[in-house]
């Protein structure tokens, strides 16, 4: 079976992670340009020069140069976000900066250039900074207007160059990094999960407002939702470890299925019972929810297991979980598990019924620069070819299964500015930039070993995956 004809296959890079020019053409600060630590340390009171984001890989000056070459490896689409402080520097103006808005003009006409579709997220991990020190974030409900009104704003200007987009960027991770997802300016430690539910739930009303929109503006619009798809697996087969397994993953679900069956889950509302805390719904909301999304989309990066008694702790994409002793880890210390791939698709099919995109997947590395032979540079990256290939394999499973898949893109196709950890040194593209976690660098872009691997895996619709 394989995959479908018009499969998107493409890659995938978040505005601030890439574009830098921080300050330019009247952009305002993003929480992001004051964390230069990553989710790792606190914030800054302003911007420092540590902070390698402020740069980033100056995408911003060098988008026609880099779709040029993801065109050259046949990328269908391109996943980017907007970053929503360059329309709306302080997040909350009546009037959009022109400027910012004509720079996606004309990264999206870049794109339709090659024939490359636009799949573009509204808001990832980047909520203006004046939001965020003002209203303390998604915690203020006041934030869904201000979403409200930058949504339609760019739905209305690019509604013939964009037809997909996402609402958010891994809504759920709210509840485990307030401030990168949510903008929540309070410590972590001074909120209850009441709170981050709270906090949610503007998220989930705004990100359903903005399907509802976006299908008055242009009905072609694909919208989807965007969570991080992490199978939870019991550490043994004690039902106290599966019991724990089942509730971590009605966290993460718990987000899915707002968004593709329009209600709050039995069980989030037996969580909240039992705090003996309630979710502040406003007349209509119920209304607005029922706005399903056209599709989910996930990132997949890994599984993790859970245990009811204290175990070995893993490293993560954001979300806890204890360590698999039959998986080995990047260098980053995320367990490997292509497996997880077509569990989590069969999943989320299985529950949900609706078609899914893999907009996030790849292996953060450290890549070395060497010759090329032919008087460039290049990575030999096997290791990243072999990741992607075994993961691509099981997507087709996954097809072969019945389930629907839309896409694939993988994370970071050229190289940026990690969002855990905030440095340069871990890699995940198919092109290197020539940059280094201390700012040195030519920024020159080189064609990795795997560039001319993913060429062939597209020009062949994912039936070639040998080196
Ligand atoms: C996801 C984020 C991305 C991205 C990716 C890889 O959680 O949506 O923005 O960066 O993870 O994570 P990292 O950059 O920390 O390696």
């Amino acid at each position: 079976m394989g995959f479908s004809k018009n499969f998107l296959w493409g890659g995938a890079v978040a505005a601030n992670q890439c574009e830098g020019a921080y300050l330019e053409d009247g952009k305002g600060l993003s929480i992001q340009d004051v964390m230069p630590g990553g989710i790792m340390t606190p914030p800054t009171d302003e911007p420092t020069a540590d902070n390698l984001k402020l740069e980033g890989i100056d995408f911003y000056h060098r988008y026609k140069e880099d779709i040029g070459l993801m065109a050259e490896m046949g990328f269908k689409v391109f996943r980017t976000s907007i970053a929503w402080s360059r329309i709306f520097p302080n997040g909350n103006e009546s009037e959009p900066n022109e400027k910012g808005l004509e720079f996606y003009d004309s990264l999206f006409d870049e794109c339709h250039k090659y024939g490359i579709e636009p799949l573009v997220t509204l808001s990832h991990y980047e909520t203006p900074l004046y939001l965020a020190k003002n209203y303390d974030g998604w915690r203020s409900r006041e934030l869904i207007g201000f979403y409200e009104n930058y949504v339609r704003t760019v739905f209305t200007r690019y509604k013939d160059k964009v037809k997909y987009w996402l609402t958010f960027n891994e809504i759920n991770s709210v509840l485990h990094a307030p401030l990168m997802s949510g903008g929540i300016w309070t410590s972590p430690d001074q909120l209850s999960v009441a709170d981050k539910l709270q906090a949610a739930h503007h998220e989930l009303v705004a990100s359903a407002l903005a399907v509802k929109v976006g299908h008055e503006i242009n009905p072609d619009f694909q919208i989807g939702c965007m969570v991080i798809a992490m199978p939870v697996y019991p550490l043994t087969p004690n039902p106290d470890d599966v019991m724990k397994a089942m509730e971590i993953s009605h966290s993460n679900l718990m987000f899915t299925d707002v968004h593709a069956r329009g209600k709050y889950p039995g069980y989030t509302k037996r969580i909240l019972r039992e705090m003996g805390a309630e979710i502040h719904m406003e007349p209509g909301d119920e209304e607005i929810l029922s706005h399903t999304v056209d599709f989910i989309s996930f990132s997949y990066y890994m599984s993790v297991c859970e245990s009811a008694t204290p175990a070995e702790s893993g490293n993560g994409n954001i979300m806890g979980g204890c360590k698999n002793p039959y998986l080995p880890s990047s260098e980053w210390g995320w367990q490997i598990d292509p497996q997880g791939l077509r569990y989590a698709l069969n999943q989320l099919y299985d529950l949900y019924q609706k078609p899914l995109f893999i907009v996030e997947n790849g292996l953060g590395a450290v890549d070395e620069l060497v010759p090329d032979g032919a008087g460039s540079y290049t990575v030999e990256d096997d290791y990243r070819i072999d990741y992607l290939a075994r993961h691509i394999e099981q997507m087709r499973e996954a097809a072969d299964d019945g389930v629907e898949i839309m896409g694939y893109t993988t994370w970071g196709c050229i190289d940026l500015i990690s969002a855990s950890t905030a440095e340069m040194k871990k890699r995940y593209g198919f092109i290197y930039v020539d940059r280094n976690n201390d700012g040195s660098g030519s920024m020159n872009r080189y064609r990795k070993k795997s560039f001319h691997w993913y060429k062939k895996v597209i020009a062949s619709n994912g039936e070639e995956l040998s080196i």
